[in-house]
């Protein structure tokens, strides 16, 4: 994340530098739609991306896995703004996708980690992440990074559509430049984490729950777990655990909360209660000094205090932490998962 903000942003100027925006700015303050698309990890970096873009810059965002949008007859047009996110900037679905969308008018604008990779070449514009190379297949740093650059577009964009007053537009700058020492100290917590991974290794199941930004985080926290681990988990909108999930729950379920105190908080404290209510397991990343989830939760594990919309940026991380420890314990291989490739070039 450091690299990925370093150099581009400074809050106490107000710069916010995205070499890639400038030959498009005009294009993207007057999209009437924002289009992302993206698969896996890089699609929940969208989700992400679609309520940042929404709340500080007001414009309507879908976001879609390529591999639907490139096989279906999406309406799009010239004044729609395509994102297509990628880490490796080869995955065939969402060059495909680009494509499409290339031939209807729309402008496409890549978020991409490998440089010179076939994805950037397909596009009209873009910004790379800067993660540096991701070793695994699972993809990690660079979803960190992928949000970090959508944060900071949807800022631009919102300063420069006028939703952002300019001391909003400072105060997030700040709030933004002060993530990489808050994931640090979120990476201190390994201890505790590892402990976790110790007791739920050889659980068969898992759900992930989060509402609002933290919802795509649940997502994503499923799907490490699932990638490295090989065990089954599933990610769900906290608030959508009564319309089916819920009946899974029982004394063997855990159930992984994201509870950082936002302005869902209260909501997901009853959803934890509903879970503890049929005797499930409760782990939970929490806000640090938080004393309502740790008091009915069997887990928590602190995060400091952030903004809930750069939350998933820290909130993930121990997420991460737990699926490799898991993974590890299990005699997995962490870099390698079985049937899983680095680029899906088909
Ligand atoms: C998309 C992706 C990754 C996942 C795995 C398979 O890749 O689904 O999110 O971790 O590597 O591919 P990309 O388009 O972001 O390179």
């Amino acid at each position: 994340i450091a690299d990925c903000l370093r150099g581009r942003l400074d809050a106490k100027s107000g710069r916010l530098v995205l070499g890639g925006l400038r030959d498009y700015m005009n294009k993207f303050q007057n999209a009437e739609r924002i289009i992302i698309t993206a698969c896996g990890t890089s699609w929940h970096a969208g989700l992400v991306a679609e309520y940042l873009f929404e709340e500080f810059a007001r414009v309507p965002v879908e976001v879609e896995y390529a591999s639907e949008f490139r096989y279906r007859n999406p309406v799009i047009g010239e004044k729609d703004f395509v994102i297509a996110i990628s880490q490796s900037g080869e995955t065939a679905d969402t060059l495909a996708a680009i494509e499409l969308a290339k031939s209807k008018g729309a402008t496409i604008f890549g978020v991409c980690n490998v440089v010179g990779s076939s994805i950037p070449r397909a596009t009209h514009a873009g910004c790379y992440t800067h993660a540096g190379p991701e070793i695994g297949v699972a993809s990690t740093k660079a979803f960190t990074a992928q949000i970090s650059i959508l944060a900071m577009m949807a800022l631009k964009l919102g300063y420069q559509r006028g939703t952002l007053t300019e001391s909003k537009y400072i105060q997030l700058l700040y709030e933004l430049e002060a993530i990489p020492g808050k994931v640090e100290q979120a990476l201190k917590s390994n201890d505790a984490i590892k402990y976790i991974a110790e007791e739920y290794k050889d659980v068969r199941n898992a759900l992930y729950l989060g509402r609002g930004y933290n919802f795509p985080v649940a997502l994503e926290g499923a799907l490490k777990l699932k990638e490295i681990s090989y065990i089954h988990a599933e990610g769900y909108p906290a608030a959508e655990m009564k319309h089916g999930p819920i009946a899974l729950i029982d004394e063997e379920m855990p159930v992984f909360f994201i509870a950082t105190k936002d302005s869902s908080y209260e909501k997901v404290v009853s959803n934890i209660q509903e879970v503890k209510a049929r005797k499930g397991k409760v782990i939970a990343v929490v806000t640090e000094g938080d004393t309502q989830v740790k008091a009915i939760a069997d887990h928590v594990i602190e995060i400091p205090i952030t903004h809930e919309a750069f939350a998933p940026l820290v909130a993930v991380v121990p997420l991460q932490l737990l699926s490799y420890h898991i993974a590890v314990m299990r005699g997995c291989n962490v870099d390698q998962p079985r049937n899983l490739a680095k680029s899906v070039t088909v």
